[in-house]
């Protein structure tokens, strides 16, 4: 039996039958022998168990609509809801050309407080008021409302008190009816608010001057700690254009003119992959799944898009902002990377993160032994499959078409067009290669463990057994691993800290790392387990 297994024995064993029947289909010991092994996620947590997850309302007005900086986010339903969509995420945003300081309302909190007698009667009259009050005070672009629990089961109708709303005051008021209960975690949020920006905003607004080049969205990046800032630092020195961050530092202007980009890049795939296919089916937008965390990640990524646009120009740039960026950064790395060689991680984030952070770490040469997410789908654990592909299109001219084809049975297919002759894309490929499989279980080892909706009990049970020299986790998880005698960073906040992505993204990040690692205050701290046999 080897010691992953052993170790899963161990933690089992506390379950009755039934939960550790369940369980048991959430962990796999990683075998590479195998070319796709099962996880069951993205299913409901069994009752009694303290899961790390969120809700619909918190994927829905939390992550993806809350950043939105030039819109008021009213908070239908008890006070308690708001508090927590507040202020708890780091999703910087700035005013700028297109948003002046008077448009920006992404500090406040705007709720409509339901009392007892709003559940009784019904709360549509308040939220009504409230819009009114609203749009009176700040005149902003737009207004959102999102419903949390009791609404729903109230039944207020927010659609109906949006539509009047609108009427009224001439701007667009969207509903959103992401009450915590739906689904069994934030991913059901994440899907309701893309499908409403996408039937009601993206699209709606003008025409981009055609001449612009290399125009790109970056779909799923919320600019925690600043890490869109980096990216589009980094794309601009290239020479792309980026029209609209999805939903981080953007406004309503800019998701309105969503649709004028030439090619979606996404990097967390799991809480917008829902536009990305949208925008592909309705505007023949290709997409892209990038990772911007890590030199390696960000320097493959770079040179895919290139290849996307096929520009000789653009290829030139890429690899000199490449070189220079390196130039600068590494020898840093290589400092930080002498203290974290050969060190070990668990990480369990979100939906995208624990995968994205693998190869930050493996810069740095350390390891992820464990790692989870809290509410990922199968294809975020199992991976999705990049086939490049060749078509010749109407006019027979070649132009090749990188074809992101997850496995037919499973998952959905999805392409990039790759404007050049089969000759040069050949040429490039080489160079290149952009046959791979793409998601957490293809970047693990034999024997590292993916687990899926982690609680504490199976949390602790690992800490003891592998003594990982960090852990990356939530704030729900961060202090109780700390009294385990191990350092751990919050990876939905960065301690604030940040930004992690990108170059400057990868220095911040080996540092934070290897003062966590180094800081002589882990020596004080008694492990449990070691006092017990003392
Ligand atoms: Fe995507 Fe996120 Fe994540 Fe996510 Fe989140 Fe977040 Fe996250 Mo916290 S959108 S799935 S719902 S990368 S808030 S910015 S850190 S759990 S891993």
């Amino acid at each position: 039996m080897s010691m992953s297994e052993e170790m899963m024995g161990d933690m089992l064993e506390k379950y009755p039958e039934k939960v550790l029947k369940n369980r048991k289909k959430h962990i796999t010991i990683v075998d590479t022998n195998q070319a796709c092994q099962q996880i069951e996620a993205n299913t409901r947590t069994i009752p009694g168990i303290i899961t790390q997850r969120g809700c619909a309302y918190a994927g829905c007005k939390g992550v993806v609509v809350g950043p939105i900086k030039d819109m008021v986010h009213i908070v239908h339903g008890p006070i308690g809801c708001a508090f927590y969509a507040w202020g708890t995420r780091r999703n910087k945003a700035r005013a700028d050309d297109n948003t002046p300081p008077e448009k920006m309302f992404s500090t406040l909190c705007v709720s409509t407080d339901m009392q007892e007698s709003d559940i009784v009667f019904g709360g549509e009259k308040k939220l009504a008021k409230m819009i009114d009050e609203v749009v009176e005070m700040f005149h902003p672009r737009a207004v959102s409302i999102c419903a949390t629990c009791p609404v729903g089961l109230i039944g207020d109708d927010l659609g109906a008190v949006a539509k009047a709303a609108q009427e009224r005051h001439g701007i667009q008021v969207l509903s959103f009816n992401c009450e915590g209960y739906k689904g069994v975690s934030q991913s059901a949020g994440h899907h309701i608010a893309n499908n409403n920006l996408m039937e009601n905003v993206i699209g709606t607004g003008p025409e981009r001057d055609p001449n612009d080049k290399y125009v790109i969205n970056i779909l799923g990046e919320y600019n925690i700690g600043g890490d869109g800032w980096e990216m589009e630092r980094i794309l601009g020195d290239i020479g792309y254009k980026v029209n609209c961050v999805l939903t981080g530092d953007t406004s309503y202007l800019e998701i309105k003119n969503l649709h004028q980009a030439h090619l979606n890049l996404v990097q967390c795939h799991r809480s917008i992959n829902y536009i990305a296919e949208m925008m592909e089916t309705k505007y023949g937008t290709p997409w892209l799944k990038v990772n911007f965390i890590g030199v390696e990640a960000t320097k493959k990524s770079l040179r895919e898009m290139a290849l996307c646009f096929g520009d000789e120009e653009l290829i030139r740039k890429t690899e000199e902002v490449i070189a220079r960026e390196e130039a600068r950064i590494m020898p840093v790395i290589e400092h930080y990377r002498k203290i974290c060689q050969g060190k070990t991680a668990f990480a369990f984030v979100g939906g995208s993160r624990s995968h994205h952070y693998m190869h930050l770490l493996r810069d740095l040469g350390m390891e992820v032994v464990v790692a989870g997410y809290e509410f990922a789908h199968r294809d975020d654990y199992e991976g999705r499959q990049v086939i490049p592909t060749l078509k010749i299109d109407a006019d027979s001219k070649n132009i090749p078409e990188l074809h992101l084809s997850p496995d037919p049975e499973k998952f959905k297919d999805a392409h990039v067009h790759l404007n050049m002759s089969k000759e040069k894309f050949d040429e490039l490929n080489k160079k290149v290669p952009l046959n791979y499989y793409e998601g957490m279980q293809p970047d693990m080892k034999d024997g590292e463990i993916m687990i899926d909706d982690c609680n504490h009990h199976e949390l602790e049970k690992m800490v003891r057994a592998l003594k990982p020299d960090l852990v990356f986790a939530g704030v729900r998880d961060k202090y109780y691993v700390q009294k385990l005698g191990v350092p751990a960073k919050q990876m939905h906040s960065y301690d604030y800290s940040g930004p992690y992505a990108g170059y400057n993204g990868a220095l911040n990040f080996a540092r934070d790392v290897a003062n966590a690692i180094t800081t002589p205050a882990w020596k004080l701290v008694t492990a449990p387990w070691e006092k017990q046999t003392q």
